[in-house]
């Protein structure tokens, strides 16, 4: 899958994309990303890339000149373009894995001041990651291609982690230990040490439920578990939780 960012910062994601898994996956060649400076798209002397708002008012505006040529410039292969907005649809894990069936997504970084309105009519879709303003949609862009680029197959090791993990059955994830068995007291729960894997998944089915119950309830009403899931969620509702 590949990436084109447009964005006023591109060297801000040279170092997040060395690290870790996501940093691993472009080494491999499963994922390849571009970060394009906007502003070698301006004109002018000053290259400027952004102007006061018509209209007057606080800030400064991003152009629409240079945003729409730098994806005319980028866009030759197609691909689907995203605006980073805090007016986007929320961006969850449903929706990163439509985006992991792209081939290739452009990203446009929005800036907090604000851009020209025109700049939304180039974008296929506005995300937001959630309801709080940062200060441009650089974050946003890395927070979309670690969700996404990690559903992309070979980029996780085993296959199975992507599906059993929280929010993609829809439930927060079950508690994990590791050694040693007792720390300070605090031990780990005596069913993983059983060694019955049949009682440690019914353990771990049961932790996920009551977690995402008490802790996201929003995630679920209740209705759709039957036998032993709706037990656990009838008994946590009977003890007044
Ligand atoms: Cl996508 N951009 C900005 N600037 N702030 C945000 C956001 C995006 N999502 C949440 N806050």
């Amino acid at each position: 899958m590949r990436f084109d960012i447009l964005t006023l910062f591109p060297d801000f994601f040279i170092s997040p994309l060395e690290q870790s898994i996501i940093g691993k996956a472009i080494a491999k060649g499963l994922i390849e990303v571009h970060a394009h400076n906007i502003r070698d798209y301006a004109r002018g002397k000053h290259r400027t890339t952004d102007d006061y708002p018509y209209g007057g008012g606080h800030g400064m505006v991003m152009k629409v000149e240079p945003v729409t040529l730098a994806l005319e410039a980028v866009k030759g292969g197609g691909g689907k373009v995203v605006l980073t907005t805090p007016q986007g649809v929320p961006f969850n894990h449903a929706l990163a894995e439509a985006l992991s069936k792209e081939d290739r997504l452009i990203i446009i970084c929005g800036r907090y001041e604000g851009f020209d309105e025109r700049i939304r009519g180039l974008a296929d879709l506005e995300v937001s990651i959630g309801d709080y303003v940062l200060t441009g949609g650089e974050i946003p862009a890395l927070v979309i291609m670690d969700a996404v680029g990690r559903l992309i197959p070979g980029v996780l090791g085993e296959p199975e982690s992507a599906v059993s993990e929280s929010y993609a059955g829809g439930l927060l994830e079950y508690p994990q230990y590791t050694r040693p068995e007792e720390f300070r007291g605090k031990k780990v729960p005596e069913v993983l040490l059983s060694g019955n894997h049949a009682e440690i998944e019914k353990w771990r089915r049961a932790e996920s439920i009551k977690r995402t119950y008490l802790k996201r309830p929003d995630l679920i009403s209740g209705e759709e578990f039957t036998g032993n899931d709706r037990k656990i969620i009838e008994e946590l509702k009977k003890s007044g939780k």
